[in-house]
């Protein structure tokens, strides 16, 4: 990671590497994305009631390989997983990741497929620590920057100017206040998102959780095809298997956890983010008792 792109990366919360594909292997993955597009995901319903990111409902196809489907882009029939593994590890990849996310960084959700067709909706814009979560946060030290979540997006077709897909606030991952309502569903976004121009090949890195970023609704005539990695740092968990392994029961060994209370209990889980028992934590109330909150 060069100096300047370290000053981008801490400066705005995400980072463009150009030309990363060459034609051959863009044209490898996206024949095996249309392959792929078999599954792909249709919602029903757009998601969406705000008018600026209105659209037909959208597209994806969730791919971790550890899901319930138990299926993915990393295990598509050889040759289609092969692009899609090597992105995995790519050395553009794992030279900036390091520094990024710190040595030991892992995938903890997808590949997933981002796909949309002319006229497909946006999603609102999320992240930047609003609320704050230190899972995901951004912070410094001793000259060195360090994220726990960082999503690399491959861009498999072009994503022109004004055309949708991808779209941040540069800087929000230190933002001290909570995001306006208006920035959130880009009615009234004054003027801070960003929608990178990018062409199939390009590698966009962004602080995921951190950032504020979203989609814009797709304008262009061809299709989008982006491929979104979700990495954390070796000791971070977002998504995966996390919630299965984390209950005190299996966590621990079961007799250990057997004759806790339920406050005792709340620490014995093990580490993760998402899910139904993520909120639980304890508090010291005013009577100097703890309890436990959601
Ligand atoms: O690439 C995009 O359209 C944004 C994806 C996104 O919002 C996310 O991965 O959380």
């Amino acid at each position: 990671m060069t100096e300047r792109e370290k000053y981008f990366w801490d400066l705005t919360g995400y980072l463009i590497v150009r030309g990363v594909l060459s034609v051959e292997e863009i044209a490898e993955a996206n024949e095996a994305l249309d392959y792929a597009k078999k599954d792909i995901f249709q919602h029903e319903e757009g998601r969406g009631d705000y008018t600026a990111l209105k659209g037909t409902a959208a597209r994806w196809y969730e791919s971790s390989g550890l899901g319930e489907e138990g299926h993915g882009l990393l295990t598509l029939p050889v040759p289609y997983c092969e692009p899609f593994r090597n992105m995995l590890v790519h050395p553009q990849v794992v030279a900036r990741l390091n520094e990024m996310c710190g040595p030991g960084f892992r995938l903890d959700h997808g590949p997933q497929f981002n796909n949309a067709v002319k006229g497909t909706e946006g999603l609102t814009l999320h992240g930047a620590g609003d609320p704050h979560n230190p899972v995901v946060a951004y912070r410094h030290q001793n000259g060195a920057g360090h994220c726990n979540g960082v999503t690399v997006t491959w861009n498999l077709t072009d994503s022109p100017a004004h055309g949708g897909g991808f779209v941040c606030v540069p800087g929000s991952h230190k933002s001290k206040y909570p995001m306006p309502g208006g920035v959130r569903t880009c009615e009234d976004d004054m003027g801070t998102v960003v929608q990178p121009e990018v062409e199939a090949g390009d590698v966009i890195f962004f602080m995921d959780g951190a950032q504020t970023h979203g989609t814009h609704p797709w304008r262009n005539d061809h299709e989008r095809k982006s491929v979104l990695y979700k990495y954390a740092s070796r000791t971070a968990t977002r998504g995966g298997i996390a919630d299965q392994v984390a209950p005190p029961e299996f966590y621990w060994d079961a007799e250990v956890v057997a004759d806790m209370s339920e406050e005792q209990r709340v620490v014995m889980w093990g580490p993760f983010a998402g899910g139904r028992q993520s909120g639980l934590h304890l508090v010291c109330a005013e009577d100097g008792t703890v309890q436990i909150e959601e």
